[in-house]
């Protein structure tokens, strides 16, 4: 059977065996009634670790997100994100289903924005306009690269955000990946942002769940949004234990991912069909482009590729995404990456 190599995204991981062991002793309780022990261990871990009063754990990233949108706004509200954002591409526009908000999408670079194009994007206070009420900063940015915000411009974003009023939530899906790679605290990012989530199902290997944090009176509040959303669980000490075990030993591994992916992306960049956008990629995705090649094109040579074991996002419009984790090893992406640049070589020039 061939060994499939999947670079698709970091939620394909499973659980390891170690996790699986971790997951089976759990401790559990009715969540409903606040009696997971697990899971409430979980919420206060993360709280004190991400400098905030309190955390709600959730089921997944789009859910921390939603829950937080629908806490700090109300209908009629505008909400201020880079246009390439996971929340205006991929959550099925739920700031509008379940918030009642629009978004004005900010022209970013790979995913970062400055505090002049927020102090630009908020609108006056004028009954014609929708009300400016929130900014979402992505760290790191998914469409963007992987790219991770510097510091000093989250603080930026965050100081003019303050002064106009408006309120900051950090969706931080991979903001582990961030902590790793700049060894900047995760109570540090999080000190610049009103709310934060992060997700533990994707490069840190859990199975399933993310986690909310912020203050006492918000969380009290998106407790209320997740049993809203049915996003209420019983026995989820199942999945926080596997949450738990992330924490204590997959954090520090991330740096081998980000390791894999400058790898992959050099090994990549020696094919002359491939274009890849960064050569040093700053965390786990490799984003490249077969040059001059259609959708369709790239689709055919996506399909190649998984003939031969090796699995990879094609994001549309012939740009294609590789990403590293828990579940592809050094040799992986050695063969992966020869494969990919075979079979890209057997493809016509475009
Ligand atoms: N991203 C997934 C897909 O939905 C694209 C992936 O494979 O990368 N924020 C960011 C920045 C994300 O990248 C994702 C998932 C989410 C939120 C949503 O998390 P889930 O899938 O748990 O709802």
């Amino acid at each position: 059977m061939t060994h499939i190599i999947d670079l698709r995204s970091d939620t394909v991981t499973r659980p390891t065996p170690a996790m699986r062991a971790a997951i089976a002793a759990a401790e559990v309780g009715d969540d409903i009634f606040g009696e997971d022990p697990t899971v409430n261990r979980l919420e206060e871990r993360f709280a004190a670790l991400a400098g905030k009063e309190a955390a709600l754990f959730v089921s997944s990233g789009s859910q921390g997100n939603q829950i937080a949108i629908k806490c700090h706004t109300s209908p009629g509200d505008e909400i201020l994100c880079d246009a390439n954002s996971h929340m205006v591409h991929y959550e099925t526009a739920a700031p509008a289903a379940i918030s009642g908000v629009a978004i004005r999408g900010l022209d970013g670079d790979r995913g970062v924005f400055g505090p002049e194009a927020v102090a630009a994007a908020v609108r006056p206070d004028n009954i014609h306009s929708p009300r400016s009420r929130l900014v979402v900063i992505e760290n790191t940015h998914n469409r963007g690269g992987g790219t991770i915000w510097p510091i000093e411009q989250v603080a930026a974003v965050s100081r003019i955000a303050r002064e106009r009023g408006l309120a900051i939530h950090m969706d931080g899906a991979r903001l582990f990946n961030a902590v790793v790679a700049t060894g900047i605290a995760l109570r540090e990012w999080a000190s610049h942002a009103d709310s934060v989530s992060v997700c533990f199902s994707k490069g840190l290997g859990a199975p399933v769940g993310s986690i909310l944090a912020g203050s006492r009176d918000f969380i009290a509040r998106a407790r209320r949004v997740r049993k809203m959303l049915g996003g209420a669980m019983r026995q989820a000490g199942i999945l926080a234990a596997a949450a738990e075990y992330a924490l204590d030993h997959h954090i520090e591994r991330l740096a081998e991912d980000h390791a894999h992916a400058r790898l992959l992306a050099s090994l990549l960049a020696a094919a002359p069909g491939l274009e890849v956008e960064t050569l040093t990629p700053p965390t786990n995705m490799v984003y490249f482009r077969l040059r001059g090649a259609t959708h369709a094109e790239a689709e055919a040579l996506s399909a190649r590729w998984r003939a031969r074991g090796v699995l990879v996002n094609h994001t549309g419009s012939g740009r294609f995404r590789a990403v590293t984790h828990l579940d592809v090893s050094h040799d992986d992406i050695r063969v992966a990456a020869r494969i990919m640049v075979e079979e890209s070589a057997t493809m016509p020039p475009f």
